[in-house]
C-alpha cells in the first residue's frame, strides 16, 4: 500500500472513532481472517505477541490493498524497532510505556524523517524497495500515525506533557499495565483504573488528540463503555482471545448435548 494517505491518522487528529483489532499470532492467515471483518486498522503486537519483524511484513501484506491500516505495537521505545516496523509496512506505530514528554519526543524522532526527526532513509518494503523512494520520503511524515501508550502511573501523571508533544497523534491505554501500575493487577474496571483512564482522556481532549483503549475482552457493555468514556481509537479483542472464546463455546455446546 502506498503511504500517501492514512485515514486513521486523519481520524486520530480529528478525534473521530475508528475500530481496530489486535494480532498476536504471526501467521498471515490470521491477518486475512481478521481483515475480512472490516476493521479500519489492525495492530500486530510485537511486544507481547509471537511476532517478529519478518512476521510483521507478512501480516501487513496479508491485510491487502484497501484492507485495514497496518499498525505495529513495537517491543519498546527504540529507534530500530520503530523504523523497522515502519519500513516493513506499518502506517502507524503504537509504542509501549511512555512516561514523559522526553520519551514521547524520542518516539516522534524515531518515526519521522529529517528534518522533523531522525528516522533513517533506505530502500524497503514501504517504498517498494526503492521504486517509490522519493514519493514515500515526501509523504511518510504526514501519513505515519504515532500513538504512544500511557499505561503506568507516571505516564498518567505526565499525560498533559506527553500529549502536548508535537507529532504525537494519540494516546493508547494498556488496561493491564495500568492496573498493575496502580496495584490492582488484572482488575481493569477498578475505580483507580477508571480514574486514570479519565485523566488520559481529558489530557487528550486538551491536546485535541485521540485517546485509545484496548478492549481486550469484548462484549457489548465494554465497547459501549469505551465509546461513552470518550475513546475514539478502539481496539477490539485479540486474535488469540477470539479463537479461545469460539473454541470454548463449541466445547460448551457439545458437552451440554452430552449431559
Ligand atoms: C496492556 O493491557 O497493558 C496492553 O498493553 C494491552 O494491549
Ligand atoms: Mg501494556
Amino acid at each position: 500500500m502506498s503511504a500517501s494517505s492514512n485515514p486513521v491518522r486523519s481520524a486520530l487528529l480529528e478525534r473521530r472513532l475508528t475500530l481496530g483489532s489486535w494480532i498476536q499470532i504471526g501467521d498471515p492467515a490470521i491477518s486475512e481472517i481478521l481483515s475480512s471483518s472490516g476493521y479500519e486498522w489492525i495492530a500486530a503486537d510485537l511486544e507481547h505477541g509471537d511476532i517478529s519483524l519478518e512476521h510483521f511484513s507478512n501480516l501487513a501484506r496479508a491485510m491487502g490493498e484497501g484492507g485495514p491500516i497496518p499498525f505495529a505495537r513495537v517491543r519498546q521505545n527504540d529507534p530500530a524497532d520503530i523504523s523497522g516496523a515502519l519500513d516493513r509496512g506499518a502506517l502507524g506505530i503504537i509504542v509501549p510505556r511512555i512516561e514523559s514528554a522526553e520519551e514521547a519526543e524520542a518516539v516522534v524522532q524515531a518515526a519521522r524523517f529529517p528534518p522533523v526527526g531522525r528516522r533513517g532513509f533506505g530502500f524497503a518494503r514501504m517504498n517498494r524497495y526503492g521504486r517509490d523512494f522519493d514519493a514515500y520520503a515526501a509523504s511518510a511524515n504526514d501519513s505515519v500515525a504515532v500513538v504512544v501508550m500511557i499505561e503506568t502511573r507516571d505516564g498518567v501523571e505526565n499525560a498533559d506533557a506527553i500529549m502536548a508533544v508535537d507529532g504525537v497523534d494519540g494516546a493508547f491505554i494498556g488496561p493491564y499495565d495500568i492496573s498493575g501500575s496502580y496495584g490492582v493487577t488484572g482488575d481493569t474496571g477498578a475505580p483507580v483504573v477508571r480514574e486514570a483512564c479519565a485523566t488520559v482522556v481529558a489530557a487528550c481532549e486538551r491536546a485535541k488528540k485521540s485517546a485509545g483503549l484496548h478492549v481486550v475482552s469484548v462484549d457489548e457493555s465494554s465497547i459501549r463503555q469505551a465509546i461513552d468514556d470518550g475513546f475514539t481509537f478502539v481496539a477490539l479483542g485479540i486474535d488469540t482471545i477470539f479463537l479461545r472464546a469460539a473454541s470454548d463455546e463449541a466445547m460448551r455446546v457439545a458437552r451440554s448435548l452430552q449431559d
